[in-house]
């Protein structure tokens, strides 16, 4: 069990560097975080005479701007300068999928937040004091919150999509039970800890250096040169870590970098833009809330024959990654179940919302929680326990998803069979039983939650990523890749790549800050995949380098290159170590001028679809797992406390448990806030409600679960996956979803005349209305 692991030091014994370094390695930045030595967007040294900027937004979700005047608000001392889409030299436009997004509002406005203008000036307060100052006036158009009403006006992002798979229509006609029904499930705000931001700052001949907290660097820079109409080779743009991006920072950090950067061009001059916190909630997007719709047919011995579903997805009032979230949601639709007969379809609805956009899990939750609420549905209809229907219908080797690709090395029975063993699941029921029986102001519910995750970016195209890697000539390291460090560890898995491969010392390995100059034309670290993608570029970097310095060794100690071996900072031949050490040897090489720098690049192997047939293969692997869930509620007041999650994850190797089980453990507060607590709210004219941390309750220390124990399922690991080591991010924020129907089924023990109710989160007060519910 790896809960609790301590980690005592970072310093190893260097002969067992892989070993120690797996269950030892604590995160590098552990240290200067609790010193609050850690440097974000906000921490960078700014040049005297550097601007600040506040972003003018829009004050309505629909309408037409009649008027707007800005002439107090430039009155103001110490305003430089207010920049609107007028002053954009290239396209005001910043749309990634589709061109469908100004960077700044020009005749009319589509979400309440738009940004309209950016105001500079010597400080932020005075930037914000002139931003109130600014009289604007606006003809009122009719205002789409949700995806019903978009789809009942025909407002659509683009072409609906859909995946089949064996015939549905004539099989539901032969199945025993066929249930139909409607789920909804809502946004989720990411609530990084630190808030977008960028600092631009001009350099000589016309480029401009962005420093961005952003997932995604090559994005920033490319739609920086996009607006501002110069070359790609004119924008760097540098990050050394975000605090917190979840998705939230894939797209949504450009507009910031980018309206610093056209601040910056115009008045040669730096420009800082931080959003503070309801500036940064109003403005940008979120999880995307899903209406769906769903049928279900199964046979007598609860086979699920088939289902369909449609999906319709709050997309707000632009493309951003929707299509690409929507994309996964068909991907995910069928969980960690084989299901022979499939149709989903997946509709991106316009609103008048801020646009959705990437949140852990990318449209993959959203399609779970359906098939989750389906079966569910149909198992409180049939008489029997949802984990009946669930375990005869989970994933087999060689299962076909809808999508085409074969499911291969699959551990869905395996998780699911060794989560009821492990945690002993008959007791754990019986004991949920007798309290039940025992007590009636508190009822105990339990779920079990399998889930399957495809791990690559979807799009094929983007599953690639560069390692650049420099040994200096005193013996120590450093690394460039494209991963972003955002808290989730990835630097450190880089670290001990390299320290594995070299057989060095961590200290004297540096990961540099993520640089569009250094490593270029990068996807943003997303998808779970930035660990598999950049590490096997930095593995393949620091092989080629080992296999070149093994030849300069040969040379020095006569022996066959074949015989030698780089161990604990020394030359060893035939496995004994030589009088050649790591310096030494590099100091050699430096004279017989070998190169001592390697670039390589890796592009994920196998994975393929086609979007014209709806198949393929689009993921290197899937990550299984399954957690089993207890709740108790109180049923006078609605409210509730989860007192266990137990899970067993298919890590496959892992290479660094404790990173590993802080994603683990994260992720699952992240779901079970989604399913339960967290509550977007809009209101009819599209204006945020819950636009603060007193309206919109995230989970605090308090309401995670009392117990949560994880334990690694055993199994060869993945080639696919760094050093097989499997992707961790996003998978386990689905076994959140199994809060949601452990709350049913505790409501159920106390009102059985509760019909299950699909529409999340499962807030205390829905709780409170369920249980005594008529
Ligand atoms: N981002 C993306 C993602 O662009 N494509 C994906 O498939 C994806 N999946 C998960 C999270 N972010
Ligand atoms: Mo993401 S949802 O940026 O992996």
């Amino acid at each position: 069990m790896h809960k609790n692991k301590s980690n005592s030091d970072l310093d190893f014994k260097l002969n067992e560097v892989s070993i120690s370094l797996k269950q030892s390695i604590k995160n590098l930045d552990s240290h200067t975080h609790v010193r609050g030595e850690s440097l974000y967007v906000d921490d960078v040294n700014i040049r005297q005479g550097t601007f600040h900027g506040v972003v003018f937004d829009s004050p309505k979700a629909h309408g037409i701007i009649k008027h707007i005047d800005y002439s107090k608000a430039r009155a103001l001392e110490g305003v430089e300068r207010i920049f609107t889409y007028k002053d954009v030299p290239g396209k005001n436009q910043i749309g990634g999928i589709i061109p469908d997004e100004p960077l700044f509002a020009e005749n009319e406005v589509h979400f309440w937040g738009m940004p309209i203008a950016l105001i500079v000036a010597e400080s932020e307060f005075i930037a914000r004091q002139a931003r109130a100052l600014i009289d604007i006036n606006i003809e009122d158009l009719p205002v789409i919150t949700t995806a019903k009403q978009a789809k009942a006006k025909g407002s659509f992002i683009n072409a609906p999509r859909s995946f089949s798979l064996g015939d549905f229509k004539k099989v539901f006609n032969d199945c025993k039970y066929v249930f139909e029904g409607e789920t909804f499930s809502n946004g989720q705000e990411h609530l990084y800890i630190e808030s977008q931001g960028a600092y631009a700052e001009p350099l000589e001949n016309g480029t401009i250096k962005i420093t961005s907290s952003t997932q995604g660097p090559t994005s920033v820079q490319s739609i920086t040169a996009r607006v501002l109409g110069v070359a790609m080779h004119k924008i760097e743009v540098d990050v050394t870590r975000l605090g917190g991006g979840f998705g939230g920072k894939e797209d949504q950090a450009t507009p910031w970098a980018v309206m610093a950067a056209l601040a910056c061009y115009h008045l040669n001059q730096s420009v800082k833009l931080i959003l503070n916190r309801h500036d940064d909630l109003r403005m940008t997007g979120k999880r995307h809330p899903y209406e769906s719709t769903y049928k279900i047919g199964l046979s007598k011995d609860l086979k699920i024959m088939a289902y369909e579903a449609e999906f319709l997805q709050n997309s707000g009032a632009a493309a951003d990654l929707s299509p690409a979230i929507a994309e996964r949601t068909l991907f995910h639709s069928t969980n960690s179940y084989f299901v022979p007969n499939v149709t989903t379809k997946v509709i991106s609805c316009k609103t008048n919302l801020p646009p959705n956009t990437a949140f852990r899990g990318f449209g993959g939750p959203q399609g779970m929680f359906v098939i989750e609420s389906a079966i569910a549905k149909a198992a409180s209809e049939i008489g029997v326990s949802a984990r009946a229907i669930q375990e005869v219908n989970l994933l087999d080797e060689n299962d076909t998803f809808s999508y085409g690709q074969i499911a291969k090395k699959v551990e869905a029975k395996n998780t699911w069979d060794s989560a009821k063993s492990i945690f002993d699941i008959e007791t754990l029921e019986k004991d949920i039983e007798d309290f039940n029986k025992n007590n009636n102001s508190f009822k105990k519910g339990l779920t079990l939650m399998p889930i399957t995750f495809g791990i690559s970016f979807t799009n094929t195209p983007m599953n690639h990523a560069r390692a650049l890697v420099h040994i200096y000539l005193d013996g120590s390291v450093g690394i460039s890749t494209a991963a972003v460090e955002m808290g989730q560890g990835v630097n450190t898995k880089m670290m001990q790549i390299a320290a594995d491969v070299f057989s060095i010392p961590i200290d004297k390995i540096k990961i540099e800050t993520t640089n569009t100059t250094r490593v270029a034309n990068t996807s943003p670290s997303a998808a779970s995949s930035t660990a598999d993608l950049n590490g096997k570029a930095t593995l393949m970097a620091c092989n080629s380098l080992v296999e070149r310095l093994k030849i300069v060794a040969s040379e020095i100690l006569k022996v066959s290159k074949d015989t030698i071996e780089l161990k604990n900072e020394s030359v060893y031949v035939k496995g004994e170590k030589s009088e050649l050490t790591w310096t030494a040897l590099i100091s050699v090489a430096m004279l017989k001028r070998v190169a001592l720098t390697e670039n390589a690049h890796y592009a994920t192997p196998e994975i393929h679809f086609d979007k014209t047939k709806e198949k393929g293969h689009p993921f290197a692997y899937h990550v299984y797992g399954t957690a089993i869930i207890t709740t108790t509620v109180d049923c006078t007041r609605g409210t509730y406390e989860f007192d266990s999650v137990k899970i067993v994850h298919d890590y496959g190797k892992s290479m660094s448990e404790g990173i590993d089980l802080g994603q683990v453990e994260g992720a699952l507060a992240q779901g079970i806030g989604w399913m339960t607590m967290e509550e977007i709210a809009y209101n009819d004219e599209g204006r945020l409600l819950s636009n603060a941390l007193s309206t919109y309750k995230i989970p605090d220390i308090f309401s995670v679960p009392k117990d949560v124990e994880v334990i690694p399922v055993e199994t060869d690991g993945n080639d696919m996956a760094i050093l097989k080591s499997k992707a961790v991010g996003e998978p386990p924020l689905m076994y959140g979803i199994g809060a949601y129907f452990a709350l049913q089924n505790a409501i159920k023990a106390f009102n059985p005349k509760y019909d299950l109710k699909f529409h999340a989160p499962m807030t205390p007060e829905k709780v409170l209305m369920g249980l005594y519910s008529k």
